[in-house]
């Protein structure tokens, strides 16, 4: 399984593709419409999430509801393009055009038009424009900007159907922290059904008194002009044991899984199971005991591992977490430098979202469900889900206890 992501926060559109994807997966438009929507949601999220939609078409590989074995294309078009079709124009657009004469009289466009040379702290600009060579920090941001998550959730549905279908997996997301408000330790942790109260909650916590802070402290920074990070967990159910390997480094589960979570953008950190917490454990008190249970199977009394031992799913609940940093888009704007003069000066600052860990918490949701689907493939893989079915149950009966 391979996927890849391309297009522009304004661009005209968002493209993903999936492949290596058997034949018999259930998708459809409204599901990843649905899925999107999901993302979309969040306190603490800028006026962009309000005006924009999410404009969804399945462009290759899907028919009459059905994955077909070929590459799945997914179109997620910006709803806003049409403001922005002349700065990011794919083709050379005349000087006019671009509200150097000021012909067009529209001041909007001409702002959207202006140079972006007061790179961020925090963010891909400075850096981006040096690496590639620009002379301003549009086309840096354009790719860098987080906008291009709607596409990894789009694809994220994609392998989230698969699993759900050969092996009964499933997936919940939710925020365990807006920056210093995090849910106690002895919270109650959300399970599959609980996902309706999950996207009903204004930030995604399934603890209500967290929550109720967490949108205070959201309006406290907003008041501040100031930008808030936090933490996120995805808990799969239902995974089978022996995915990822110990065999090699980049074939363990836990390797892949994090790689891929940290490569959302704003993530700073990825824990698996107990992680840093586990660190500071004597080893009695840091691993999970085998014992037999009443059905004659082997479970483990805790699950400080998260689902994870020596690279490979051990059958108990997947629990990944991310950090995710302040937003770098700053309201109250950090010092920085002119590009151009080389003057000291206060980073850009259009707009942006004040926080962004719940949406980052259903990106992080089908980071897991990608690594998971490519990974259940390598395991029991076939050219439709019948044969991915059949072979997932043979390699099952063949180990019963585990
Ligand atoms: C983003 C900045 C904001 C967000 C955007 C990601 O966009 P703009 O700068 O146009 O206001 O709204 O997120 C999305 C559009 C989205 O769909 O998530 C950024 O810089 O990462």
């Amino acid at each position: 399984l391979r996927w890849l992501t391309a297009g522009e926060s304004h661009g005209p559109a968002l493209v993903g593709i999936i492949e290596g994807l058997p034949a018999g997966v259930a998708l459809t438009t409204a599901r990843v419409q649905e899925a999107l929507a999901r993302r979309r949601l969040g306190y603490g999220r800028g006026a962009r999430m309000k005006f924009e939609q999410d404009a969804v078409r399945l462009l290759g590989g899907v028919r009459h509801g059905l994955s077909q074995g070929g590459p799945v294309a997914i179109e997620i078009a910006n709803t806003e393009w049409p403001k922005w079709e002349t700065v990011m124009s794919a083709d050379p657009v005349p000087d006019a055009a671009l509200g150097v004469d000021a012909g067009t009289g529209d001041a909007r466009e001409q702002a959207r038009n202006k140079p972006l040379t007061r790179p961020r702290p925090g963010h891909a600009d400075l850096v981006g424009m040096a690496k590639y060579a620009l002379d301003e920090a549009r086309p840096v941001l354009e790719r860098a900007s987080a906008r291009e998550t709607a596409t990894r959730v789009a694809l994220g549905t994609v392998a989230a159907a698969l699993l759900e279908q050969v092996a009964g997996v499933r997936l919940v997301s939710h925020v365990v922290a807006v920056g210093p408000v995090a849910v106690p330790d002895d919270a109650r942790v959300p399970g599959p059904d609980d996902v309706v109260a999950l996207d009903a909650d204004p930030i995604r916590c399934f603890d209500p008194a967290t929550s109720t802070a967490m949108v205070a402290e959201i309006d406290a920074c907003q008041k501040d002009g100031d930008t808030l990070g936090g933490v996120v967990e995805v808990l799969a159910y239902g995974v089978p044991p022996g995915l990822g390997s110990y065999v090699h480094g980049d074939r363990k589960l836990d390797a892949r899984l994090a790689a891929a979570v940290m490569g959302i953008q704003a993530i700073k950190g990825v824990e698996i199971g107990d992680g840093f917490r586990t660190a500071a454990r004597r080893g009695s008190a840091a691993h999970d005991e085998i014992v037999r249970g009443e059905d004659e199977r082997l479970h483990r009394v805790t699950n400080r591992a998260g689902g994870v031992e020596g690279g490979m799913s051990n059958g108990e609940v997947l629990r990944v977490r991310a950090a995710m940093k302040p937003i770098s888009t700053v309201p109250r704007a950090l010092r920085t430098i002119d590009t151009v003069t080389g003057e000291p000066a206060t980073a850009i600052h259009q707009r942006s979202d004040v926080c962004a860990v719940a949406p980052a918490a259903v990106v992080a949701e089908a980071m897991v469900a990608l690594v998971l689907a490519e990974a259940l493939l390598e395991k029991v893989g076939g050219d439709s889900v019948a044969e991915c079915t059949r072979n997932l149950r043979a390699y099952l009966e063949a180990i019963p206890e585990t």
